[in-house]
């Protein structure tokens, strides 16, 4: 099977950059080689990681770098993106750790040699363990923290870089972290989570000017996640609701850097719930973006209801990926146009879209039809947004390889390349022959 475009697609075009995406904790292992992270503390916690797994060796990156970027170049892309490990490359005392650098200068190095652009991200959401230990993204100086940890690793490595994001998801990073406690660090409340989230959002216009400064030649942005919310009902009530879901969710993220200021639902807080904010923060948050990222999956259905306000409505009967997220292209297509609507975007960047699948190595081969299903449709619903005028420069698959899925640990597999964690194998599966042809196919 091939994945399929039409033969005038902006997205078969030469300079629309197609990649594959990871970020540190979820493949680099190598624990002993840096400093302890939030999630190193939430995997020790009974019952945080479904299969009670850890990230110290994941897909042992930090050995076998070599060997993976052979497999990026063979997939044939034109970039990879990559987060940064904050405790690797920090110390406490606030210094580069030289070590933790030279991996990355050896790696970022050795992609530029074979002439794949890098993106790098600063923080998916390895927060160092010493940090959380003075609050973390509770506390204002995590943000200052974050922009001299950018400030100094910026100019370390700004040669090898072509595009640097700040944060990735910090929807992830606050609400799954600090408000409900699904993620590291696990803490559960709500004034925490949007306090947490306005730190996020500070420490990425905190670091804007820095990464500006120190890497002039490069683009600079922030990735956000998107779950479009759609009313289950056309009543009033599942209009307002799935509306006050989507400013929580996600216009939470994306209003203050274009409009300095949070949704309206923000109103509805109770004062120990609304984060404190300081004069000139929408200004530093707003800093001009070279580009946007944007993260997509799935959508979610949401229902009035007396007690909570709003609901998720689980979906019967559709199409669902390994993770139990519903399959739904025509929300990429709606997201995008939504967001182009509403603010003055830079171009975009698709930086994650994948499927989890329960993916079986048979005969040396992963036939991972689903998946590759569920990239035929989003490349299609991309394609589809980009033919009314929205400018997306890029679509990067997520992800690369099977790795360590957070609170799922093993479990779920978003790789186009299956990884066989007792051998550390990896397998490009069938989805990944389709990506690699469909990138080959552009370069004619
Ligand atoms: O694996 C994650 C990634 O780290 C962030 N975005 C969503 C992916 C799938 O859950």
């Amino acid at each position: 099977m091939t994945l399929q475009l039409p033969a005038d697609s902006r997205i078969l075009n030469t300079d629309f950059v197609f990649g594959v995406a990871t970020s540190s904790f979820q493949i680099e292992g190598g624990l002993d080689s840096r400093l302890p992270c939030i999630w190193d503390t939430f995997c020790t916690q009974p019952g945080a990681i479904r299969d009670g797994s850890h990230g110290a060796v994941a897909c042992d990156h930090i050995r076998l770098w070599r060997e993976d970027v052979e497999l990026i170049q063979s997939l044939g892309v034109d970039a990879y993106r990559l987060s940064l490990s904050w405790p690797r490359v920090m110390q406490q005392n606030g210094e580069l750790n030289p070590t933790g650098v030279a991996f990355y200068r050896d790696l970022l190095g050795t992609l530029k040699a074979q002439g794949i652009r890098t993106f790098v991200t600063l923080y998916h959401w390895d927060l160092p363990q010493y940090l959380e230990d003075e609050g973390g993204w509770r506390n204002r100086a995590t943000a200052y923290a974050f922009a001299d940890y950018a400030d100094k690793i910026s100019k370390a490595l700004a040669d090898l870089v072509d595009a640097w994001a700040t944060l990735n998801e910090p929807f992830c990073s606050s609400y799954l972290g600090y408000e409900i406690g699904v993620h590291a660090p696990g803490l559960k409340n709500k004034g925490w989570g949007r306090q947490s989230a306005h730190h996020l959002l500070l420490a990425h216009g905190l670091a804007m000017p820095k990464l500006r400064q120190n890497a002039p030649q490069a683009q600079h942005g922030i990735v956000l996640n998107f779950t479009p919310c759609y009313a289950e009902t056309d009543a009033l009530a599942d209009v307002a609701a799935a509306d006050y879901a989507d400013q929580y969710f996600n216009q939470w993220y994306i209003k203050p850097l274009f409009d300095k200021a949070y949704p309206a639902c923000f109103s509805q807080l109770s004062a120990e719930e609304q984060p404190q904010i300081q004069p000139g923060d929408f200004d530093i948050i707003a800093a001009p973006l070279d580009y946007l990222g944007i993260n997509f999956y799935t959508r979610h259905v949401y229902r009035a209801d007396a007690q909570q306000g709003f609901v998720v409505v689980d979906q019967v009967g559709v199409a669902k990926t390994d993770i139990g997220w519903e399959i739904y292209p025509q929300a990429f297509t709606d997201l995008l146009l939504d967001l182009h609507r509403r603010y003055p975007l830079p171009p975009l960047y698709i930086m994650e879209n994948g499927a989890a699948g329960a993916d079986e190595l048979v005969d040396g081969k992963v036939q991972d039809d689903m998946r590759l299903g569920y990239y035929q449709q989003h490349l299609l619903a991309l394609d589809n947004a980009m033919r009314q005028g929205v400018d997306v420069r890029g679509y990067f698959a997520w992800s690369l390889m099977d790795n360590f899925e957070w609170a799922e640990g093993y479990l779920k597999r978003f790789g186009i390349v299956y990884v066989d964690y007792a051998t550390q194998q990896r397998v490009i599966k069938q989805s990944g022959l389709a990506f690699r042809d469909l990138s080959l196919s552009r370069k004619g």
